[in-house]
C-alpha cells in the first residue's frame, strides 16, 4: 500500500529543524539539517521532543529518516566547546528526554537508516522500535576519538541490541560497521538497497498501524521494561498485561473473527 504524506500543521509545521508529513495513521518525521549532516544541537534535540510528544491523535505508527546523504551524524560537536560539568550532565539528561520521548511515547517509530549513523545516530536509532538500514548504511561510535563518552542513552540501549562487546570494541577502536555488519549485529532488524528503505517501512508501518492500539501498546511499553526486569518480577508484569490486553474489545473482536474464519491466517495478508 503506497501512503501519500501531507505536511503536518499546527505545532508540528513549526519545528524548522525536522520535516514532518503525515499520511492517515502514519507520520513521517525526517531529521532536516543535511548541510551538517543531520548533526544534533540543542534546538533540534529539544524539536525532536516536541514532535514526538504532541502527535497528532490520528497517528498511530511514526517513521524516521534523516535528509540528505546521510541519517545522522551526531552530536553537533560546534556546541560542546565551553560546556562545564554540570551543564554536561543536564546536557544528557535532556537528551535522555527526548529520546525516552521517542522509546517511550503513544506510538511505535521506524527508523529508516542510510549514510552516517554515528555517535547520537545509534544513540537515536536504538531508541526506535525497528531499524531498517539501506545498503549505504554505516555504524560509528567515535566518541573515544573525539575524548568524550555516549550521553543519549545509548551505553544503556547500544548494547541491548548489539550486546557490549560491540560497542566497547566501536568505542575503542573506531570500528566502523557497514550495513550488513550492523544486522548481524542486531543494530537493524532489516537491511534493504538504497532507496527501497521507505517503500519497506511504509509497507511495516502501515502493518502496525492496523493492530490494535492497546496491544501495540503493550509491545512498546511493557516489553523493554520486562526485559529489565528480574523474570520473577517480569513474569507478573505479563500476566497483567496479557490480561489487560485480552480484556480488550478490540481483542475480543479479532479473536471471534479468527474462530469465524474472516481473519487473516498467520503469514497470509487479510
Ligand atoms: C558537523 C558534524 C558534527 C558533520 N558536528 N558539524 N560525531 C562525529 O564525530 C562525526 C563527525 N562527522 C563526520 O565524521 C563526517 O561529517 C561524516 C562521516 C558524518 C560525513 O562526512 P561528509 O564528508 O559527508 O561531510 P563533511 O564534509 O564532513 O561535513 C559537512 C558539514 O557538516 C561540515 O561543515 P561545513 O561548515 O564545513 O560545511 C562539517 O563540519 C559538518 N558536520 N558532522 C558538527 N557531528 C550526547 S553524546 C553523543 C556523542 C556523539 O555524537 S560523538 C560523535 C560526533
Amino acid at each position: 500500500m503506497s501512503l501519500v504524506f501531507a505536511p503536518a500543521t499546527g505545532l508540528l509545521a513549526g519545528l524548522d529543524l525536522l520535516r514532518i508529513d503525515v499520511a492517515g495513521a502514519v507520520a513521517h518525521v525526517r531529521l532536516n539539517r543535511p548541510a551538517k549532516r543531520n548533526a544534533l544541537n540543542d534546538a533540534l534535540m529539544a524539536q525532536l521532543r516536541t514532535c514526538f510528544i504532541n502527535l497528532p491523535e490520528a497517528v498511530h505508527a511514526a517513521v524516521l529518516t534523516g535528509a540528505g546523504d546521510h541519517f545522522c551524524a551526531g552530536l553537533d560537536l560546534s556546541e560542546l566547546t565551553e560546556r562545564s560539568v554540570s551543564e554536561g550532565v543536564m546536557h544528557s539528561r535532556s537528551w535522555h528526554a527526548t529520546m525516552d520521548a521517542i522509546q517511550f511515547g503513544r506510538v511505535p517509530v521506524i527508523a529508516v537508516l542510510h549514510g552516517a549513523v554515528v555517535g547520537g545516530g545509534p544513540e537515536i536509532a536504538s531508541s526506535c522500535h525497528i531499524r531498517v538500514a539501506q545498503a549505504s548504511t554505516f555504524y560509528g561510535l567515535p566518541e573515544g576519538q573525539r575524548g568524550i563518552f555516549v550521553g543519549g542513552g545509548g551505553s544503556a540501549r547500544v548494547p541491548r541490541l548489539a550486546g557490549v562487546t560491540t560497542m566497547t570494541d566501536m568505542m575503542l577502536t573506531g570500528r566502523v560497521l557497514d550495513a550488513h555488519e550492523g544486522l548481524q549485529r542486531g543494530l537493524s532488524q532489516y537491511v534493504v538497497a538504497d532507496g527501497a528503505g521507505f517503500a519497506k517501512v511504509s509497507q511495516l508501518a502501515s502493518r502496525i498501524a492496523g493492530n490494535a492500539p492497546l496491544s501495540t501498546f503493550a509491545v512498546v511499553q511493557a516489553l523493554p521494561r520486562i526485559a529489565d526486569m528480574s523474570q520473577s518480577d517480569g513474569l507478573f508484569v505479563e500476566s497483567l498485561t496479557a490480561a489487560i490486553t485480552q480484556g480488550d474489545d478490540a481483542a475480543k473482536k479479532r479473536i471471534r473473527a479468527f474462530l469465524d474464519k474472516s481473519a487473516a491466517k498467520v503469514g497470509k495478508s487479510g
